[in-house]
């Protein structure tokens, strides 16, 4: 039997010999099932079942290199990250995390509680369900975790400490390159749809403007300390069901600016909005069905902006901060940073290594192109428009505005007017 005292990656037989050797969790006479189900670009996922009780838990294992592709070699430390950043969460926002019951820095895995009764958002988004709390749930999570580690709240010596903590470099490194670098030039390891290329680079490379404003809001990444993020809030990274939503994964956490979270939700949002054009069939299915996620998007933003208002005035703890109009300035460079970050998610997932299935399902090749120019629209406007979009409705508008230029009428729904626009092409 192996003691688990040197680090290798394991099998599903060597997560059940890991339970039985070093976890007091299961019962003595536990008949234990192990099942790999990890389907991210990175670690691997273990579901392990005891067969009597029904009793599981989830281990997650972060190996030396991405599941995506060898070319990322990436510290297994990214799973010390995950658990410290997922203890600190349930702190600050409790119920919206996973519990951790136990980390292993030798092994570089965690053992957490296992959520198959929720879904993954983006599965249930692609199937086309709603969830009417996840505004309320999600806003309540990003402004508990983003306010509540600033230096609007904590002891900034404190913070300092937190910093170091979760200094990130090559989960960072990752996002550097593959969100704010690769995707604004011709870059070799770009995954490009060929009937976007054309488009890409006319809009996005030999955009020059662009090319400024997002060197800027790199340089903003990297150097602007405010918040502890989650640093990869997708769709992919949120278990939810009706009445629960559970965000999962924080393995890029790090200090940055805060509204990258934010703009991450929004944007895969808008990917979801973008696949339900053109995959729902039924046009009153779909019409309820964009307006439900347009209403969501307003709401994420809308609920963030009033529960962080008050959040505010219940918890900060620095001097300067209550200075007259602080405060509104504080928050709107947060819905800036928000904007840019959606724009930023919307062009990296067309143009860049890592795709998102909201899009890449899209069979029909027209209708795909049509989808990508769709995001990459949106996204420009989102990086280049980001000092003036700050309400629900200003997001809402650059995603029906960008929806608009390229498909009219009966294909989307416009709940600007009063009915569904009809075609004129
Ligand atoms: C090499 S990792 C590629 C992407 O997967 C993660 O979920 C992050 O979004 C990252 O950018
Ligand atoms: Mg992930």
């Amino acid at each position: 039997m192996k003691d688990f005292t040197t680090y290798f990656t394991m099998t599903e037989q060597d997560v059940i010999e890991y339970v039985q050797k070093k976890l007091d969790i299961f019962e003595q006479n536990a008949e234990l099932e192990c099942r790999e189900i990890g389907d991210g670009n990175l670690n691997y996922v273990f579901r392990v079942v005891d067969q009597n009780s029904g009793q599981s838990v989830i281990i997650k294992q972060a190996g030396p290199v991405a599941r995506i592709s060898d070319a990322f070699k990436v510290s297994p430390d990214r799973n010390r990250i995950e658990s410290e950043a997922l203890k600190l969460q349930g702190e600050l926002a409790p119920g919206f995390v996973p519990k951790v019951y136990s980390y292993d820095p030798i092994m570089n895995c965690c053992v957490m509680d296992d959520l198959s009764d929720h879904e993954i958002m983006r599965t249930a988004l692609l199937k086309h369900k709603k969830f009417p709390l996840f505004a309320d749930h999600i806003t309540t999570f990003l402004v508990n975790t983003l306010l509540l580690t600033s230096d609007a709240v904590i002891d900034h010596k404190e913070k300092k400490a937190l910093v170091q903590k979760f200094t990130n470099p090559e989960l960072c490194e990752i996002t550097e390159d593959l969100v704010y670098t690769e995707p604004f030039y011709d870059c070799e390891q770009n995954d490009v749809f060929p009937e976007t290329r054309e488009f890409i680079r006319e809009e996005i490379w030999n955009d020059s403007k662009l090319a400024l404003e997002t060197a800027k809001l790199k340089f903003d990444f990297m150097t602007k300390a405010q918040s502890l993020l989650h640093g990869d809030l997708h769709t992919g990274s949120i278990f939810i069901k009706e009445d629960s939503t559970k965000i999962i994964d924080p393995e890029f956490a790090f200090y940055g600016p805060a509204g990258f979270d934010i703009g991450n939700v929004i944007a895969n949002l808008f990917f979801a909005y973008v696949n339900a054009s053109f995959t729902i069939e039924d046009q009153e299915t779909k019409e309820d069905y964009l307006q439900y996620i347009q209403q969501t998007i307003s709401d994420v933003i809308e609920l963030f902006t009033k529960k962080f208002l008050h959040a505010w005035d219940e918890n900060i703890k620095e001097r300067t901060a209550s200075a007259p109009s602080f405060k509104e300035w504080y928050l709107n460079s947060i819905l800036e940073d928000a904007s840019a970050a959606a724009g930023l998610e919307l062009c990296r997932r067309i143009i860049g290594i890592a795709h998102v299935k909201d899009i890449t399902s899209i069979e029909n090749k027209e209708s795909r192109a049509l989808a990508e120019k769709i995001c990459l629209t949106a996204g420009k406007t989102f990086i280049l428009e980001r000092a003036n979009i700050r309400t629900g409705d200003d997001f809402v508008n650059v995603l029906l505005q960008s929806v608009r230029k390229f498909i009219e009428g009966e294909k989307f729904y416009d709940s600007s007017k009063s009915h569904s626009i009809r075609t004129t092409g």
